[in-house]
């Protein structure tokens, strides 16, 4: 039987021309393997088979132009067994279906609906009500005694439904809703329900001792030697207990078994990390006493930089907001891992610390909505609030730890706070009046800050004298006991349960909240002071306060030299402490990476790029799509390719992606979606590969960061490929991608619809002339402004196969751009692919006069309007010419920078010759360089060049008109070109000055015109 395979709907397009035929007649085929690729002006898409069998007609060739319906193959197709194929049909039909129904119908229970009945609400009788004053006490009570029979009887879940079926009821009446934000401030998890540690407190308390004093002495002893050096000791003191919990019970570290969970270390609180890892025999004292210097190596780092210390930090967070936001991308990105089959499900945690200071950041908090609504629940945040930032407290007036609450409530979070310490457990429980509780949800943070700068008697008077049930419920406690009353952060045991009821939630992220003391333990100048966080010096008395007061065994001498502490190897403290993380798999942090390499595609796979287009018109963007199309055929590195797009797949004709890899999407696809019938339909999919990130830069980048990290953890190479309007990249998201350079990640950014002048309409937001430059500040950072299909081929291919397959710790920034034109074959010159990947290569050559030549170099967009220019100098002036096309002015800057500080630091040995000097020494003329950036990023080469340099750009802001019109406003387009050139070779002396007044009449330029940047 033969079937016929007809051009689907493909949108609103028509005529669209078919670019490649992937199968041949006498070819098998399956359902949806591609059989054509259509490319219109702006997007290419594969045509997958909706019928199988062997090709025996095939009814279209590369060129023609189809539409919808339109014939393109025939197919044998093979015969199946009919009975086969009943068989199937039949065992689908459950055989009782009939029976099977009325008799589910007959068991369910007739329910009693309730019917919510208008009634008229009574008008507001006193206004007591409003101040939350309790008008009618019997009738409270009558409600409360409801409730708890329900509680003691049905328990907490049928209480909840009750307490919201009323709160609906209330509102569908015409009440207003009730606001229910936050919970008191206490405990939301009561002792009665705490998990209690296995651990030896004890022993434990003592670990924590000595990690509070070896981080202390750390800082102490090295702003001693260098006062310049700073540092911190006050957010460690804070957040100790935080993280010794987390590394005794909680954190599995990753080993040959275990995939290990991913901890973001609050930025100043490294001091800690390396305490600790000084006690586990990780670091020595010598080490230590290298912290915050390393210009030579050994040195530990101010802050987490795996740059720094690429064996044993794994995420940057000292730049606050990226940490909390690169760790809810990192959870995400571990369940695509999952749910794409590419990594066991092995329950890993992403565990990050947050400052209450850091949650000011917009980034903080700005994709928490992400995490509740992608059911992260292997994603813990642990907000360290010790009711200070920087300057003073974070929220003096008010309570963050309520603020943050509601904020993560609100957004569908699993919220615990841990507020008060084991000791408050009793006062509460005694406190039947509700007075104390009224109390503490009362205080507001700036005196809580307050009272534990103070003393006890202090905290007695201000805060439990406010009433006199609560002075009543401390009569019989001493100020040392009132003072010794602890807040739940530095609680092991509050702590303890926390991190158990995260560890063990399903289905929704968590978040704990934990009240701490700003340098806790560093008494009078440094403990919930105002001044805490710039402390970095502790004089021999609080030195002494702090051995005190933690039983650090040191003597006084040794207190005075501030001498570090670890006890000796078979201590029982040591022993323990390796012993707790031998049990949790290894020690914490630390970076390793086992991801076998993606061997880089065959060459053959990119040669359709490498030949001439002809007279089809297309923009490096769309080549780059159709490169991308290319390489989801390559089975290495198809599952491993990660497209990330913030809603913009459609601007770059990518949308072809989303019916063939599908856009992940942890539930799959809950409807069928209104375009379901076409080509490029929005394909939803648990297994789907593309990131459809919506308007989010800086998730986007945060994801392309878990993507590019993953060699390391999760031990598997992957390649994400993040496209974007290039304006919207480094300037927008310019501090991640400082972290992606730290961070190491490998892959691709790429910045289309580029230029300054290519982008036409768009306007002063849009309009991109300094990209590059951004991206040339990152050291780690390669990228490269193409013109042509073949340079963008070659310069891919090398970036997977240095990053991915060789394994450098370097990314790829590449610009592409939307204006249409036609391609060249790649010149068959040997030399051409190393020039292209170095930054430079001489492109064309005009040498009919012989007489004066000028040298024209230019990048990206921009390079057309050289060639166009020194085809208008050979033709009407006899100007010769030698054209280059330069695809990164930052590698070659690079490199002259490098040369040149090799030469000068060996006068005596045989000087080195840069690149672009060897492209450029010996030709003939002066230089003039043009791209569609600003001029100096052409003037990055300046140096390095030893002839006349001269460069166009387009320095000032950028604003909506036509390409041309913005080439000329700019003066980077072919006439300005002319006239230019003529003008510095009448400057040079090489020709007479009236060519370039003449062309400057001819071409109408605007020579009083202000400098673009003044307008
Ligand atoms: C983006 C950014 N802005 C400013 C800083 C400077 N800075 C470092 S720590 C800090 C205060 C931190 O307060 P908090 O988050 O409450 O942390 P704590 O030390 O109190 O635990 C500030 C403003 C920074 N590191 N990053
Ligand atoms: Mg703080």
């Amino acid at each position: 039987m033969t079937n016929q395979l007809n051009v689907p709907d493909i949108g609103d397009f028509e005529q669209v021309e078919i670019v490649e035929v992937i199968v041949k007649v006498g070819e098998k085929i399956k359902k949806n393997d591609p059989v054509v690729t259509l490319e219109s002006d702006k997007s290419s898409v594969e045509v997958p088979s909706e019928i199988e069998g062997v090709v025996s007609n095939i009814k279209v060739k590369v060129g023609d132009k189809v539409s919808k319906g339109d014939l393109i193959l025939e197919v044998n197709a093979e015969q199946k067994n009919d009975s086969e194929e009943l068989q199937v049909k039949k065992e689908k039909i459950p055989k009782d279906t009939e029976n099977l129904i009325i008799e589910a119908e007959k068991s369910i229970e007739k329910k009693e609906t309730i019917v919510d009945t208008p009634i008229k609400i009574a008008s507001e009788k006193y206004n007591l009500s409003k101040n939350g004053e309790d008008i009618d006490v019997t009738e409270t009570k009558e409600w409360m005694d409801s409730l708890s029979a329900v509680l003691e009887t049905d328990g907490s879940k049928r209480a909840q439904f009750l307490i919201k079926q009323l709160i609906e009821h209330s509102y569908k009446q015409g009440s207003d809703l009730v606001l229910s934000r936050n919970t008191p401030y206490i405990n939301t998890i009561s002792p009665d329900k705490e998990a209690k540690s296995p651990g030896d407190q004890n022993i434990e308390r003592k670990i924590r001792s000595l990690i509070r004093w070896n981080a202390a002495a750390m800082v102490v002893r090295a702003n001693k030697k260098f006062p310049e050096l700073g540092g911190h000791i006050g957010t460690f003191a804070s957040a100790a207990t935080l993280y010794d919990v987390g590394m005794n019970h909680f954190w599995r570290a990753k080993n040959n078994k275990f995939g290990g969970d991913l901890i973001y270390f609050q930025g100043h609180s490294a001091p800690g990390m390396y305490a600790r890892a000084f006690l586990e025999g990780r670091l020595n004292e010598k080490q230590l006493d290298k912290f915050r210097q390393e210009v030579k190596p050994g040195g530990l780092s101010s802050y987490p930089h795996p740059w720094l210390m690429p064996n044993f930090w794994q995420f940057p967070t000292v730049s606050m907001g990226i940490g909390p936001m690169l760790a809810i991308y990192q959870a995400r990105f571990m369940k695509y891992l999952i749910n794409r089959g590419l990594i066991k499900d092995q329950n890993r945690k992403v565990w990050a610390f947050i400052g209450d200071g850091e949650t000011d950041e917009p980034e903080s908090l700005g994709a928490i909505g992400l995490a509740a609504r992608e059911k992260l629940d292997n994603l813990i945040f642990v907000v360290n609030c010790n009711l200070q930032r920087l300057d003073g407290p974070v929220r003096g007036n008010g309570k963050i730890i309520q603020e943050l609450e509601g904020i993560f409530r609100g957004s569908g979070w699993n919220v615990i706070k841990v507020i008060w310490g084991s000791y408050w457990d009793q006062l509460l429980a005694k406190d039947k009046t509700g007075h104390l509780v009224k109390l503490m949800n009362e205080t507001v943070d700036g005196e809580y800050q307050a009272y534990k700068a103070r003393n006890g008697l202090y905290v007695r008077e201000k805060f439990f004298g406010k009433y006199p049930e609560t002075k009543e419920l401390v009569s019989a406690l001493s100020d040392k006991d009132i003072w010794r009353l602890n807040r739940g952060g530095h609680d092991p045991h509050k702590v303890y349960a926390a991190y158990d009821q995260a560890s063990k939630n399903v289905g929704s992220p968590t978040v704990i909240i934990a009240k701490t003391i700003k340098g806790y333990g560093m008494g009078k100048t440094g403990e919930s002071v105002n001044t805490t966080h710039q402390q970095k010096k502790m004089d021999t008395d609080d030195l002494m306060y702090y051995r005190d007061r933690f039983d650090v065994p040191l003597t006084d001498k040794q207190v005075q030299e501030i001498q570090y502490f670890r006890p000796d190897e078979n201590s029982p403290e040591i022993k323990y402490l390796k012993e707790r993380r031998l049990n949790l798999g290894g020690f914490i942090p630390e970076r390793t990476t086992y991801a076998k390499p993606i061997k880089a595609p065959p060459k053959d796979i990119f040669d359709s790029l490498k030949e001439s287009t002809g007279k089809k018109e297309m923009s490096t963007t769309m080549v780059f799509v159709r490169l991308l199309t290319n390489l989801l055929r390559d089975k290495n590195v198809a599952p491993r390719l990660v497209p990330i797009i913030p809603d913009e797949a459609r601007t770059f004709g990518m949308e072809g992606f989303f019916k063939k890899i599908g856009i992940y999407a942890h539930e799959g696809q809950k409807y069928e979606p209104e375009d379901s019938e076409q080509l490029s339909s929005y394909r939803e999919d648990k297994k789907g590969q593309v990131l459809e990130e919506g308007i989010n830069e800086a998730g986007s980048m945060s994801s392309w960061i878990a993507a590019g990290t993953a060699y390391s953890n999760h031990d598997i190479e992957m390649i994400p490929i993040y496209l974007f309007y290039s304006m919207f990249g480094f300037q927008r998201t310019g501090d991640f991608n400082w972290a992606a350079g730290d961070s190491q990640s490998r892959g691709f950014l790429i910045g289309a619809t580029s230029g300054r002048t290519t982008l036409a309409g768009e306007g002063l937001q849009h309009q991109d002339g300094h990209s590059h430059m951004l991206a040339s500040t990152i050291p780690n950072c390669v990228s490269y402004d193409p013109t042509f299909s073949y340079e963008l081929a070659v310069i891919f291919r090398d970036g997977l196969k240095r990053m991915h397959e060789k394994k450098e710790n370097i990314f790829y920034y590449i610009t592409t751009m939307n204006e249409n034109y036609s391609h060249p074959e790649m010149p068959k010159d040997k030399n051409c692919e190393e020039g292209i990947l170095k930054g430079m290569y001489k492109i064309r050559e005009f040498n009919k006069f012989k007489k004066t030549k000028i040298q024209l170099i230019g990048s990206g967009a921009i390079l057309r309007e050289i060639i166009a220019g020194a085809e208008v100098l050979q033709n009407e002036y006899q100007i010769d010419s030698e054209v280059w096309s330069v695809t990164s002015f930052n590698e070659l800057g690079r490199d002259g920078m490098e040369t040149e500080r090799y030469n000068l630091l060996n006068p005596d040995k045989k000087q080195k010759v840069s690149y672009v000097d060897k492209c450029l020494g010996k030709t003939e003329g002066p230089i003039l360089a043009a791209s569609d950036y600003m001029r100096s990023h052409s003037d990055r080469i300046r140096p390095y060049v030893k002839k006349s340099f001269y460069s166009l750009g387009t320095d000032g802001f950028g604003r909506s008109d036509t390409r041309e019109n913005l080439r000329k406003f700019f003066e980077v387009d072919k006439k300005h070109i002319v006239t230019y050139a003529l003008s510095i070779l009448s400057k040079e002396q090489l020709i007479a000055s009236k060519y370039a007044q003449e062309a400057i009449k001819k071409y109408n330029i605007e020579t009083e015109k202000p400098f673009p940047s003044k307008l």
